[in-house]
């Protein structure tokens, strides 16, 4: 099916790729470089913390031009067996602010943990630290220094710790009531340090609690875990100036006011996992929100997917069957935001505003035997990144997983 997207260049990654990939300007050419990291658990697990078994210490890092030139590898591959991944603690970024990108991700060594850092263009060791087994690792801006320096590194739930650039423990093992796989940070009273967004907590960069709600727990993913807010997104879906917070709660989606935690609205699910936020009707008033639901009420099978394009005050649009879960994309010279959507045995969508879905993305289903691969939430056992990846002011697509890269362009 053609349409905006097509298929630029296809790279072979067998034996160094894996869906932890994260992208850069490694080598300051205004084109970005993908950087992989294969990871598995700590084979001591020590931290599994609320019922999850993810402890993802990175054995191999990969950076690789798009074309496929292999730029530098750091550690040793996997191999070709099986191993499980669910996400990796790792980030790319100018984690220093000197205008070159640098590596930052958990390791292990003799059975300890480590947050290292190597330098972005040839892959030199940096500095590293001892933490613990930890597979979440996000940047954010607690000390207030206008880009997001500091590493927070957790497990799929907590505890917490943050470092500062130079490896300095800011936060050492905070636990916050409802917190989840990611979180989120936001300025919200104008100081200049980002609050921290963690399960029903806002936090302050002293780490003391600004607001929580655990009156919300009823609301939060349980299954058999410590009852947990998977994402969390602070946005303005209504345009007036006054950040909402998108709890993206595991059952249900709550929204409440950012700065203080007040209730704006609960859209009611099952297993709402995921909810992209954009422009997708410009003619209506504020945002809208794409919320993906997992499982479904009273579905015999495992696997529901169904979206619902919901307005800013929480009243659903339109709802679609095996939608997938939806990212937020803006294709070129384009005045509306679409969807962009992944459902577990489809090809990627394309899907507009009104629920038309515009392009299907030429790719194969499965491309290496299922027993290599986890089974949790891989959609089409590829993961996607949208970035604008050579510099043109266009967005491209990425697919990837363990042995392949695909790079689609707008033309
Ligand atoms: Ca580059
Ligand atoms: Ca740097
Ligand atoms: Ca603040
Ligand atoms: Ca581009």
């Amino acid at each position: 099916m053609t349409g905006p997207f097509r298929l630029a260049n296809e790279v072979d990654t067998t034996g160094f790729g894996d869906t932890g990939m994260r992208l850069g300007d490694l080598d300051g050419d205004g084109e970005l470089e993908a950087v992989f990291f294969q990871a598995r658990d700590c084979h001591i697990p020590r931290m599994s913390a609320g019922g999850y078994r993810h402890e993802k210490q990175v054995h191999c890092v990969t950076a690789m031009k798009l074309d496929g030139d292999v730029m530098w590898q750091e550690g040793a591959p996997l191999g070709t067996g099986h191993w499980a991944m669910h996400e990796v603690g790792a980030a790319v970024s100018d984690i220093d602010g000197d205008g070159k990108q640098e590596i930052v991700y958990v390791t292990e060594r003799d059975g300890r943990s480590y947050l290292r850092i190597l330098e972005g263009d040839r892959g030199y060791f940096r500095k590293e630290v001892e933490t613990g087994p930890n597979c979440v690792l996000q940047l954010c801006d607690i000390r207030g220094l206008g880009a997001r320096r500091d590493i927070l590194v957790s497990t799929f739930v907590n505890p917490i710790y943050i470092y500062a650039d130079d490896l300095t423990c800011l936060w050492n093992c905070h636990f916050y009531g409802g917190a989840g796989h990611s979180h989120d940070f936001h300025d919200i009273d104008g100081d200049g340090k980002e609050e921290a967004f963690i399960g029903y907590c806002c936090v302050r960069a002293d780490g003391l609690k600004v607001w929580w709600r655990p009156d919300l727990e009823p609301h939060l993913e349980e299954m058999t875990r410590a009852p947990h807010v998977d994402h969390l997104h602070v946005h303005d879906i209504d345009d007036d100036g006054r950040p909402e917070l998108l709890m993206v709660a595991g059952k249900d989606l709550v929204v409440l006011d950012a700065a203080t935690g007040e209730d704006r609205f609960i859209f009611e699910g099952t297993h709402i996992q995921t909810c992209a936020v954009g422009k997708f009707l410009p003619d209506m008033e504020g945002q809208q929100l794409f919320v993906t639901e997992r499982r479904l009420h009273g579905d015999q099978a495992h696997i529901g997917f169904r979206g619902y394009l919901v307005d800013c005050k929480g009243n659903e649009i339109w709802r679609m069957e095996k939608a997938g879960y939806g990212r937020t994309l803006r294709l070129a010279g384009s005045e509306a935001d679409v969807i962009f959507a992944e459902c577990q045995g489809k090809k990627p969508t394309l899907i507009d505003g009104h629920g038309k879905i515009i392009q299907e993305l030429d790719m194969p289903l499965h491309t290496y035997a299922e027993d290599r691969f986890d089974d949790g939430d891989t959609g089409v056992r590829a993961l996607f990144e949208i970035a604008d990846t050579n510099g043109d002011g266009k967005l491209e697509l990425l697919g990837y997983n363990r042995t392949r890269l695909w790079h689609w362009v707008q033309d």
